[in-house]
């Protein structure tokens, strides 16, 4: 039998390295994907291996020419402003017969991408300097994909669309799938609550008030390689999930993890709530780059959008709870119903602020329009 490394090791040979793969490390993140650090025989090149979940993905030859797409066009940007392509976007590597993906016997397909070294991730912001820099970084990345004019596939289908949502999650609530339902009176009370005024959020995208972008759609903290000697963002990763969206998705997404006074699935809610100094000091960051280029409709909603993604992701785990946590990867029984509870207390602390969290917006909009 091959070990698990032989195995990997045995893919990484599949691609064009500049050389060998010698040893595998699993660094254990991610909730979708599996992710592995491939060091080779050259110490300064090293290469990020992923299994990338076709559940999940149902077409990922699509996926990575989107991210094909996209890639190119941040590295021509990046060489524009004499940047250095090889650290700040991602660099795909192909294989060795020059696709963009390996697909094995069991038609699992794997990607590989250069190392970014030098770099350091985040799972929360700890400070307002760190919430500035990563607001930055996200206007950045949208505005040089602001003249990026080729359509991109639709990698997960209706992935932020809460009517698309709202219609899972009422197959999901009929079907009952793990016997569950019962015991979440509670919890399902409170999507019930909340589905028209999330609703009325996306029409304005279905009538095209929010404009449609390119978006990265899966913009929390760990997504983003700071460099580790300014703590500048220097790359922003994981771009399974680029698509065509309304680009309030990234600054929302963004505001549920940089803003959250405690962790995604925190057991304690007394630790969660939204930071209104996090949330100042990232929309700063943002508007400095996107002021000039958002629609009044986009600032108007702007901090809508923070609770939008927020309810989304109650929704979310939550329907994973209730179908038996098919979706996204569990470190224990009942991770799902903690992180229910934990998004949801950061929803009601957004709920509460959310008049400051509006004035706030528009006023830093004033300073940079
Ligand atoms: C997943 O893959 P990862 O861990 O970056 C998910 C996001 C959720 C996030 C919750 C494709 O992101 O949508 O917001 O978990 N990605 C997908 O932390 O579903
Ligand atoms: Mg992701």
């Amino acid at each position: 039998m091959e070990t698990r490394t032989a195995q990997l090791l045995k893919i990484a040979s599949k691609f064009l390295l500049a050389s060998p793969a010698t040893a595998v490390e699993s660094p254990g993140e991610g909730f979708i994907n599996d992710t592995y650090i491939l060091h080779t025989a050259d110490a300064d090149t090293d290469y990020i291996l992923q299994r990338k979940n076709r559940n999940i993905f149902p077409d990922v030859p699509r996926m990575m020419e989107n991210i094909r797409l996209v890639t190119d066009h941040i590295r021509r940007k990046v060489i524009e402003r004499g940047g250095d392509p090889m650290r700040e976007v991602l660099t795909l590597i192909p294989t060795r017969d020059g696709e963009l993906y390996h697909k094995d016997e069991e038609g699992e397909y794997w990607v590989v991408t250069l190392f970014i070294p030098r770099t350091v991730t985040y799972s929360q912001a700890d400070s307002e300097d760190l919430a500035r820099k990563g607001g930055k970084g996200i206007g950045k990345f949208q505005s040089e994909l602001d003249d990026f004019c080729r359509p991109l596939s639709e990698t997960i289908k209706g992935f932020h669309n809460m009517r698309h949502r709202l219609m899972q999650w009422d197959e999901a609530i009929a079907a009952d799938r793990a016997g569950r339902c019962a015991s979440l009176a509670t919890e399902i009370g409170w999507i019930n609550a909340r589905r028209d005024e999330m609703l009325h959020f996306w029409e304005l995208v279905e009538t095209g008030t929010l404009p449609l972008r390119v978006t990265h759609n899966d913009t929390k903290i760990s997504n983003i390689l700071f460099d580790s000697d300014t703590n500048d963002v220097l790359c922003t990763i994981d771009l399974d999930t680029v698509m065509n969206s309304t680009s309030l998705n990234d600054f929302g997404d963004a505001i549920r993890s940089y803003a959250n006074t405690g962790a995604e699935d925190d057991p304690d809610l007394e630790r969660v709530g939204l930071s209104l100094g996090m949330f100042r000091a990232y929309t700063e960051g943002y508007l400095s780059q996107r002021a000039r280029q958002l629609c009044p409709a986009e600032i108007d909603n702007l901090a809508l959008s923070a609770r939008y993604i927020t309810f989304e992701q109650v929704l979310r785990f939550l329907m994973d709870y209730i179908d038996g946590d098919r979706y996204y990867k569990i470190k224990y029984p009942g991770h799902n119903l903690v992180r229910t509870h934990a998004q949801y207390r950061l929803l009601e602390s957004m709920e509460e602020q959310y008049g400051q969290m509006d004035a706030l917006v528009h006023q830093i909009f004033e300073k940079y329009r």
